[in-house]
């Protein structure tokens, strides 16, 4: 069983990065040790998935965490929701309802307060990014981001965001910790639990229209379409509508 490290046991924090992926990468690419973080304060090109673009002023908690898993990279579809899992889990520590949104935002009250994004380079490494909005004022943000996103300042605040860093990463490094042992379905279990999306309708342009019954072992998602036919929808190609 891994015996490592915590998440967090060493913290690179530059006030400015173009991405704390990139950070995190380059750090991993020469040699560093799981659990090294990189923080930064603003990312100038913050990333979200395929190609989209992630808001990331002043204010928010934005960093990347390296992991070097040593599960089968056939599991490793089920570290960025063990990651959206352990972001909502600190979350909800603190008072809000935060639940997960398939495969890995965190949603607070319906709106994006988190987001997440695993680079892997297998069998090597992974990458897992974490946004939050912390203290971000949404109002602010590109009206892109503006639609969907939530802010924890909704609740009050200004937040600590060193605190919110600590517990994060320690959710986190528990979920993890978890998938690791090889005890998939109790993080499958918690991840269910704390579902925005099972149940919900679920809509792709790809035309897959259902509804989200149940979250695989490998991370996918189970749809039944209204005729009882079923797909499966793997989060790489999709974007839920
Ligand atoms: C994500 O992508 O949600 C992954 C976001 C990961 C960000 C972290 S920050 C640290 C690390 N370094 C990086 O460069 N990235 C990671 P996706 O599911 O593709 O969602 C992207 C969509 O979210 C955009 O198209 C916007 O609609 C919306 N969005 C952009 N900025 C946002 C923000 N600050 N808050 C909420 N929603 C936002």
């Amino acid at each position: 069983m891994r015996t490592g490290p915590p998440l967090g046991h060493r913290i690179v924090h530059e006030p400015e990065a173009a991405s704390t992926n990139d950070l995190a990468r380059d750090l991993a690419a020469r040699g560093a040790e799981e659990g090294t973080v990189a923080r930064a304060d603003v990312q100038r090109a913050g990333r979200g998935r395929q190609g989209r673009a992630w808001a990331s002023p002043a204010g928010g908690l934005w960093f990347s965490v390296v992991l070097r898993p040593e599960a089968p990279v056939s599991r490793w579809g089920l570290l960025p929701l063990a990651v959206g899992l352990g972001v909502a889990t600190a979350l909800q520590a603190r008072g809000a309802r935060a639940l997960v949104k398939w495969p890995n935002d965190v949603l607070v009250d319906g709106r994006k307060v988190a987001g997440v994004l695993c680079e892997a380079r297998p069998p090597a490494f992974v990458v897992a990014g974490v946004g939050v909005n912390a203290n971000v004022d949404v109002d602010a943000l590109p009206d892109e981001a503006r639609r969907v996103a939530g802010s924890l300042l909704a609740r009050g605040g200004p937040h600590d965001l060193d605190a919110l860093l600590r517990d994060v990463l320690s959710d986190v490094d528990a979920a993890y910790r978890a998938l690791e042992r090889g005890d998939v379905e109790s993080v499958l279990a918690s991840y269910r639990k704390n579902s925005a999306t099972l149940g919900a309708r679920v809509r792709t342009a790809s035309g897959v229209d259902g509804r989200a019954i149940d979250v695989l072992e490998d991370g996918r998602l189970l749809v039944e379409h209204a005729a009882g036919a079923r797909v499966t929808l793997a989060a790489d190609d999709v974007h839920l509508a």
